[in-house]
């Protein structure tokens, strides 16, 4: 008597399409907990490098009475700088900053601790190309001097989005 080999049976259309789908929620899951770890990850290293720029301000005060004063912004954005004008001017005040901080020799020293990626070139348009403090995720901050005496200037990061003055995602050296 011949024995014949069990037909091996095929899935249907509905099966695949059933193992996909859920392939693909598992594949979403995945995706949004890593880009979540991803961001908290971003945000700790911005609120660590303005622990460290605020070390520096205040060794700054220590020593010139002040703080570094804010950028007046008062420079024309280049025609080919794609930015917006908030940008800009947040862009000029960490330049500002930036030189400040790195004029003085013990504020200069205390920047040392920062990570190397805090401290990058930032070219806008032809012509500029500026050393600033970048945040977690890799886009320049913003610095806002005070006027009230002894109160600590305030450097935000535009967070995850990448854009000044949107409310959830800003992390700030008052901690707000
Ligand atoms: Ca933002």
């Amino acid at each position: 008597m011949k024995c014949r080999a069990p037909k091996a049976r095929a899935f249907t259309l509905v099966e695949l399409l059933v193992a996909m789908f859920i392939i693909a929620i598992l594949v979403a899951i995945v995706v949004g907990v890593s880009s979540s770890v991803g961001r908290q990850a971003a945000i700790e290293r911005t609120r660590s490098s303005m622990d460290v720029i605020c070390g520096a301000l205040d060794v700054y005060y220590d020593q010139a009475g002040v703080y570094p004063a804010e950028d007046p912004a008062t420079d024309l954005k280049p025609s080919d700088c794609p930015w917006s004008d908030r940008d800009w001017q947040a862009y000029q005040r960490i330049i500002g900053l930036y030189g400040q901080l790195n004029g003085v020799q013990r504020a200069r020293a205390r920047l040392e601790q920062l990570a190397p990626d805090v401290r990058i070139t930032v070219v806008a348009g032809i012509g500029w190309d500026n050393m600033v403090f970048a945040d977690g995720f890799g886009k320049f901050m913003d610095y806002e001097a005070t006027t009230i005496a002894g109160k600590m200037p305030l450097l935000t990061s535009a967070g995850a989005d990448g854009r000044f003055e949107t409310a959830e995602d800003n992390v700030r050296s008052d901690k707000r």
